[in-house]
């Protein structure tokens, strides 16, 4: 039998005690009786990370010394969420960290509040950048990550009767204990002629019970000249530092929607900078361990995180030939051998092309080479493909027309030499539509390598009392390989161990509906089915199905059918110029206003929006849910990692045939599953036949009782006009066929009902979500990429300090 959870040690708690100690004084200068929670909190963070520079500066040297073969993984965006007890739980140290705190008169819970969360991305894409490092430093995999300090990240929502409301994230205003600044790796940028300078920000990224703690580098844009003097001494003193500022703004934010030209510019000035900074960062590195610059590629595989970092493919093009004086046959072969790309989204919105005349403003060297790249592109071309213009209109890095654009995911999908989508569905729609062509042209640079989560953070940290469970019946192995989640199986029908399932689930359902409490004021009964839906506000996912079904179900209950008790729980947020989205939340707060204070709802529905959904706050729900709503429009949901985190935590799925979702029920089995909806090869028959929604929504009185409802402003105070964009739009285009899956959806749900009202089943079904989701490890995604993509093996890194040997 494997180890189960260790008694914590009082050695090491002690350590940590003293460390604390020792910091409040050499680190924050003050004495006990001024220091804050906040204090202790840095204090705390600084004492753990003493422990882990051992490991980060071993790892370093151990790379150094053997010029490892390394992958980059390039991300606008990473949403780390909280440092502090991720790397407890790496160093096995938790309960010690806890017995330190209770030692000082404080709780490791309010010293975990204390930590503001590094918001640095918008979503899946950004927390599965995050995830891939945590797997990349626990499968002992040299690499770095590449991306942008944005002083500020994602706003801040709050939500009010109005919907949603946006305030800014300044998340280093108090400072950041877990970086550590590098200004001698610091590169100049051109952009529109000016010079920008990128400074390393260097992070730790711990893997799970190993040495190895590899580097996050994020950077951050400075001025060349903190001011210029000449306009100093002539008095213009806001000219003075006037560059510095514009020069600043390019790592101020996480970038803004780009309807604006400004945001354009600002978003394509971000993406070069931290590109430049960073391949400029690789020939440093290959510099310094001799490595001959035609060598790069030996060095470093590098992988872009959809098309933000494209522009990769010309910049390294530029930094061979025109600084380090390599010829052009030579460049592109080391390019396309260096680098790959990951597609995140078949959604013609996310496809990023940028106006000629701004590249031109900002990046005119780059564009000369992306034109040569194109002109030898089209030139093999029309020699393979002769008397096909039109192909080669199609296939071209340039979109032609009155507003001629770069075509980002073109340059992408040129210059690398595999191409990945994040799950099979996804991956396969590639192929066959958004890149079809180049499919042909070049098939096997296809491939899908399906995502996948951290269980370190999602199951380890999330869930404390289901990881001490799993320790206790089958070992801590699981939280290294994910796979050993399948020895739960044999007890899926056992009453003793059911019952402690329960146990562990009624806890974290207390622990949400506490947060709940606190978070909006509603009152939720941990009993009742927590019904949820957590992420982007999107309408191709349909939050607006979800909340139809909602007002049906409090139709029904008025009119006296008897249904289970349900907590519907919504979180996500809109972006903020996506007018139908914000109208979308406005419309779940309208109707959680009216059915919380209808009498006749009381211990039978509730509706809840929790405000500023975010990494942190996604620890306590998944745990908590029941029901993930993962219900997207089939073919529109690249991947989902959502609806693995929650049927990881033992909730079961309704879902359509979309992203992950196939994959998930492929391995749960579909007995485990609430299936409904149109396929994507359905959908797309229906579209090729021209959609209506009013056929559909003609044969069902429910759904238009429900709409009527919305309409006489029964959610909005009596306001008929505000949900009218929204009521209008699904009965007349209904763009992503809301109309034509609601009927089966409803069907679906009355499944759950039944099913939920047979507690023994419903358990059932949990543990065997749980028991077969290994497969859903980040680990597993990441070991795809080095084996089949990077060809990255493992340094494994010796340290003369003790091996951590963590439990989970
Ligand atoms: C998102 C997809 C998700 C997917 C994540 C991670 C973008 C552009 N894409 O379905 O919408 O899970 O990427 O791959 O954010």
């Amino acid at each position: 039998m494997a180890s189960s959870t260790p008694a914590p040690c009082p050695a090491k708690g002690q350590a940590l005690l003293e460390a604390m100690r020792r910091h409040l004084f050499s680190s924050q200068a003050k004495s006990a009786s001024l220091a804050t929670t906040h204090d202790h909190y840095v204090c705390l963070s600084l004492a753990v990370r003493d422990i882990l520079l051992t490991s980060w500066v071993d790892t370093v040297d151990t790379y150094t010394s053997q010029h490892v073969r390394t992958a980059t993984y390039m991300s606008a965006e990473y949403l780390l969420g909280p440092h502090l007890e991720n790397n407890l739980v790496s160093l096995g140290l938790r309960e010690e960290a806890r017995a330190a705190c209770e030692a000082l008169g404080l709780t490791l819970e309010e010293m975990l509040a204390e930590e503001p969360e590094p918001g640095l991305g918008n979503g899946g894409l950004g927390r599965l950048a995050a995830c891939f490092q945590e797997s990349m430093a626990t499968l002992e995999l040299p690499a770095i990550g590449y991306g942008i300090r944005y002083e500020f990240g994602i706003f801040r929502q709050q939500i009010g009767p109005t919907g949603q409301m946006e305030s800014t994230d300044p998340w280093l205003a108090r400072g950041n204990p877990w970086e550590v600044i590098r200004p001698e790796w610091s590169y100049p940028v051109v952009i529109g002629g000016q010079t920008v300078i990128g400074v390393a920000y260097d992070t730790p990224i711990l893997g799970y019970g190993v040495h190895t703690a590899n580097t996050l580098r994020l950077w951050s844009a400075q001025a060349p000249d903190a001011f210029d003097f000449a306009s100093f001494n002539a008095g213009d003193y806001t000219r003075a530092v006037l560059h510095k500022v514009q020069s600043e703004t390019l790592s101020k934010v996480l970038y803004p929607n780009d309807e604006l030209e400004q945001g354009k510019r600002l978003r394509l000035s971000q993406q070069i900078f931290f590109v430049s900074c960073s391949l400029q960062d690789m020939f440093r590195i290959l510099g310094s361990q001799g490595i001959p610059v035609t060598e790069f590629h030996r060095k470093f595989a590098v992988q872009l995180n959809d098309t933000h970092p494209a522009i990769a493919v010309a910049e390294l093009m530029r930094l061979l030939i025109d600084i380090h004086g390599v010829d052009w046959d030579t460049a592109w072969g080391i390019t396309t051998a260096t680098i790959s790309y990951t597609n995140h989204t078949l959604l013609p919105e996310a496809l990023e092309a940028w106006g000629l005349e701004l590249f031109q403003q900002l990046l005119p060297r780059q564009l000369q080479i992306i034109f040569e790249i194109n002109a030898r592109f089209l030139r093999t071309l029309r020699i393979r493909f002769p008397g096909q213009p039109d192909l080669l209109e199609r296939l071209s890095l340039i979109e032609e027309g009155p507003h001629r654009k770069v075509r980002m995911a073109h340059l992408a999908v040129v210059g690398s030499h595999t191409v990945n989508g994040v799950a099979e569905l996804h991956s396969r729609l590639l192929k066959e539509n958004l890149f079809s062509e180049f499919a042909q042209v070049w098939p096997e640079r296809f491939t899908n390598i399906t995502n996948g989560v951290t269980p370190r953070r999602w199951l380890a940290v999330a869930n404390p009392p289901l990881a001490e469970l799993l320790n206790d019946v089958i070992g801590t192995d699981w939280c290294r390989h994910l796979d050993q989640l399948k020895q739960l199986e044999p007890l899926a029908t056992d009453a003793s161990f059911l019952e402690r399932w329960q146990g562990v689930r009624e806890q974290a359902k207390e622990r949400l509906a506490a947060t709940i409490r606190q978070d909006t004021g509603v009152l939720v009964d941990p009993s009742s089915l927590f019904d949820v839906q957590v992420k982007r506000i999107h309408e191709y996912k349909r939050q607006h199905m979800a909340a139809l079904q909602v007002v049906e179900r409090y139709l029904r209950l008025r009119a006296g059918e008897d249904l289970p008790p349900r907590t519907v729980i919504f979180g996500g947020k809109a972006a903020p110029g996506y007018a139908m989205a914000k109208l979308i939340i406005r419309l779940i707060v309208g109707m959680a206003e009216i059915i919380n204070i209808d009498p006749a709802m009381d211990g039978r529905l509730r509706v809840v929006f929790l405000p500023n959904f975010s990494v942190k706050l996604g620890q306590k729900i998944y745990p908590a849910v029941d029901l993930s709503e993962q219900i997207s429009t089939a073919g529109m949901e690249a991947s989902g990692t959502g609806n693995m985190k929650m049927s990881l935590n033992g909730a079961l799925t309704i879902g359509t045939l979309d992203g992950a979702n196939i994959e998930i029920r492929e391995r749960v089995g579909d007995d485990n599953f609430f299936l409904f909806g149109h396929t994507a090869e359905q959908l797309a028959a229906i579209n090729r036949n021209g959609y209506h929604p009013m056929p559909w929504l003609e044969n069902d009185a429910l759904a238009k009782e429900a709409i009527d409802l919305i309409g006489s402003g029964h959610f909005s105070e009596g306001d008929r006009d505000l949900f009218h964009p929204l009521l209008a739009n699904l009965c007349s285009s209904d763009p992503f066929r809301v109309m034509a899956d609601l009927g089966d959806y409803r069907r679906a749900q009355n499944e759950v009902d039944g099913a939920w009202c047979d507690a023994g089943r419903w358990s059932m079904m949990s543990v065997l979500n749980t028991a077969r989701c290994g497969f859903f490890s980040s680990d597993r995604s990441i070991q795809e990429y080095a084996d089949r993509i990077w060809k990255v093996a493992p340094v494994p890194v010796n340290s003369c300090s003790v091996i951590p040997q963590p439990s989970p």
